[in-house]
């Protein structure tokens, strides 16, 4: 189930929560409101059969389907990658994951630039918004299978704060300030 909450800067162990004192939870509404950033809630073991994640990639488009695992056994240079996860990135696209098994946090910045840790785990699908600077961590778990979607060709390709002057930013911050409007 998912959870949100306000992240203190404090990051010795990336996997552990780091609720502020006293913890600062946020609802979904407001983590929308404040980042753009989008959920739906899946059926783990309906979601092939029950039309659910079927009207979500129609209405949306995702023409573009994959399944990663994030694991010690599973993820080919597990250490580089956990690290360029979890260095604070922004993409051209939107980054969309649907969390089939395990658990992990995807960080996002709110328009103060404070960090927001979302906890993910089976049956969370979240749409990180193009142009919104997040990063990716494991919990204690270690280990986390999701499906990723796209619109068209994939471009996983992270591009590293600052990234300030790129398009895809310019246009977030526009969003970010006239207030985020749902696509349907
Ligand atoms: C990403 O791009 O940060 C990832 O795909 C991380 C794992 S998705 C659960
Ligand atoms: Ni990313």
């Amino acid at each position: 189930m998912v959870k949100a909450w306000y992240m203190d800067n404090e990051t010795t162990d990336q996997r552990l929560e780091h609720h502020r004192n006293p913890p600062e939870f946020i609802t979904l509404e407001e983590l929308y409101n404040k980042t753009g950033v989008e959920y739906f809630s899946l059926n783990v073991h309906t979601y092939t059969t029950d039309g659910v994640l079927d009207k979500i990639k129609k209405e949306r488009g995702y023409s573009y389907e994959d399944e990663m695992v994030c694991s010690k056994e599973c993820l080919a240079n597990y250490e580089e990658k956990i690290k360029s996860f979890f260095t604070e990135h922004l993409h051209t696209d939107e980054e969309i994951r649907f969390i089939l098994d395990g658990s992990g946090y995807f960080d996002v910045r709110d328009g103060s630039d404070q960090w927001i840790r979302i906890a993910v785990s089976a049956g969370d699908m979240i749409v990180i918004p193009s142009g919104i600077y997040h990063r990716f961590t494991l919990d204690t778990n270690n280990y986390i299978k999701a499906k990723r979607f796209f619109i068209g060709e994939p471009v996983w390709l992270p591009h590293n704060r600052p990234a300030d002057d790129m398009e895809c930013r310019q246009r977030y911050l526009e969003k970010l300030h006239k207030g985020f409007v749902a696509a349907h």
